[in-house]
């Protein structure tokens, strides 16, 4: 690799490979201080999308301990959460977040520091870090912990190790052909597996070049495609959608323009979230691109895609990537019967390690290597289909995974509700929107305004209400269990199922 190869173009710099290998190395050495090794110790970050991330995430490695992505838009409780559960030692933050972090780290018994202090740290203080003081890291040792939501109340840290993200990255660099030549546009965010493995982490394995965007918006994105040097894009449906709208919205000639400089990028990818039909023709109509639909899960990395080359089919995510096996089995665990849906199941080297702090759910989720990802599918002329989850609880809006049990839990903390039922709903825009049917107090009111100003301060921004109804009572069966798809049915009066990539949804397992 070249040092002087431009690493990374962002809203904070432009860095080589030389200026970050030379910054993530200020940053293991200050962190490091005086022990020669953070031996796994948790470090949470809270760093916007940009050179200095990637700098405190690899500094992080290099001092030997494990990084912990933060969530921009996540209000202090779910800072402070995250913080706690990972029992981190240290919380890093720019100096304009000190205000938010440093009373969090405080709280939880972890020291803050911020970007700035890590990275001139060796300057102003030494002694200089060479690279033969820094640890040797072995790839069983642990690397990440990304939060994510699930069937328990609270999100659960999945804990990733260095052979895991190395295998993760190899698979995704092998199937879809990444060189050095590569340009990726990075629009999203940081504390998630797609942002980070797919986008940034193939880009620096391969010495591309990243270029990162501050936050997605649609007419910037424009921009860059039209200027036909972006050479790979990756993003959620939800952005797809918006991207479509804006080009729809723009002039003929703003419009040529657009669609010109797109066509000349190699690859476009489409994940998190199932992508639906039409989306995927609109944006071959616009772009010439057949959108590389692709499966992935935080537990694994990406396990199912759809062919660099050869045949995409539209509602399908392809054969399992290299290095990964891919089964289906029925409710028994046996491998299901040719042709019969069944849930996926996933093993390789990618696979996470354990769920951070809780032994009882990573051994319900992992059994002989193989992880359970709660995704029922179907194989249909050698691909395979998604066709919904094993659970009603776990919801996907705009491309994040929110589960039903966490905002009820949260819910219920509400003075005027007496009890309340989060159902995702069929959504245009969002794939799914997070809607909640509440029963409440006597004499107690409550608009969707109030009720999403409340939340706002309690929960990340996607885990919001964009719905509600207030009903006297929850349609529960005999047993009093509330009866979700009757609760879905309160807010699609249509009373149709979920849909997945423009088809009904069959009926899945724990679906009542
Ligand atoms: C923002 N809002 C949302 C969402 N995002 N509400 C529901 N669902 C969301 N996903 C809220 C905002 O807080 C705001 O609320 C209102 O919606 C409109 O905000 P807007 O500015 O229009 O939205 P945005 O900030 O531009 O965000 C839209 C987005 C974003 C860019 C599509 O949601 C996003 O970055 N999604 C990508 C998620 C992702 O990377 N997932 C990967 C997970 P208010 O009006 O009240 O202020 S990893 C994964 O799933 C696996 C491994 C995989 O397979 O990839
Ligand atoms: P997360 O737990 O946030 O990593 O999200 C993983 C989940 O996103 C998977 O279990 C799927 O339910 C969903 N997902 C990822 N990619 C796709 C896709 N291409 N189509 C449908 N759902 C997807």
């Amino acid at each position: 690799m070249s040092v002087s190869r431009i690493a990374i173009v962002a809203p904070d710099g432009t860095w080589t490979y030389g200026d970050l290998e030379e910054a993530s190395r200020r940053v293991a050495g200050a962190l490091r201080g005086e022990t020669d090794d953070l031996n796994q110790a948790r470090v949470a970050f809270l760093v916007p999308p940009g050179c200095r991330y990637a700098a405190v995430q690899r500094g992080i490695w290099r001092a030997g301990g494990v990084a912990v992505p933060l969530g921009l838009s996540h209000p202090p409780a779910e800072l402070e959460y995250v913080v706690r559960d990972s029992a981190a030692a240290w919380v890093v933050g720019e100096a304009a977040s000190r205000d938010v972090l440093a009373p969090i780290a405080t709280a939880a018994g972890a020291r803050f520091v911020t970007t700035d202090d890590l990275l001139r740290a060796d300057l102003t203080v030494g002694p200089y870090t060479r690279e033969r003081d820094l640890p040797h890291i072995g790839p069983t040792r642990r690397a990440m912990i990304v939060y994510t939501s699930g069937t328990t109340a609270r999100p659960k840290g999945v804990v990733t190790t260095h052979a895991n993200l190395g295998a993760q990255i190899a698979a995704l660099v092998e199937a879809w052909g990444w060189t050095p030549t590569d340009r990726l546009l990075l629009v999203l965010p940081l504390h998630h597996v797609h942002g980070i493995v797919n986008g940034l982490g193939s880009a620096l394995a391969v010495s591309a070049t990243c270029e990162i965007l501050p936050a997605f918006d649609a007419e910037r994105v424009w921009e860059r495609l039209a200027s036909g040097e972006i050479t790979v894009f990756t993003a959620v449906p939800t952005i797809y959608r918006r991207l479509i709208a804006s080009w729809d919205a723009a002039s003929p000639a703003l419009r040529a323009a657009r669609s010109a400089g797109a066509r000349r990028a190699r690859l476009m990818m489409s994940g998190s979230a199932a992508l639906p039909v039409q989306t995927l023709e609109r944006w071959r109509e616009i772009t010439g691109h057949t959108l590389l639909e692709r499966y992935g899960m935080t537990e694994i990395g990406m396990a199912l895609s759809n062919p660099l080359h050869g045949e995409r089919r539209p509602g399908f995510v392809g054969t399992p990537l290299p290095g990964v096996d891919v089964r289906l089995v029925d409710e028994s665990g046996a491998p299901a019967a040719d042709g019969v849906p069944g849930e996926l199941e996933v093993r390789g080297p990618g696979v996470f390690l354990e769920y951070w702090q809780r032994a009882e759910e990573t051994r319900a989720a992992l059994h002989d290597g193989w992880f359970r990802t709660g995704d029922v599918a179907v194989i249909e002329r050698g691909a395979y289909r998604l066709l919904g989850r094993t659970s009603v609880d776990i919801i996907k809006s705009g491309g994040f995974k929110v589960s039903a049990l966490e905002i009820e839990e949260a819910l219920r903390q509400h003075p005027a509700i007496a009890e309340c039922a989060v159902v995702g709903v069929g959504d245009p825009e969002w794939g799914e929107r997070v809607s909640a049917a509440v029963e409440l107090r006597p004499r107690a009111t409550l608009t969707l305004d109030e009720l999403r100003r409340w939340a706002q301060a309690r929960l990340a921004p996607y885990k919001v209400p964009g719905a509600l109804q207030v009903v006297p009572a929850l349609p529960r069966n005999a047993m009093g269990k509330v009866v979700k798809p009757e609760v879905a049915a309160l807010f699609d009066r249509s009373g149709s199922r979920r849909s997945i990539a423009g088809a009904e949804a069959p009926a899945l397992q724990g679906d009542s």
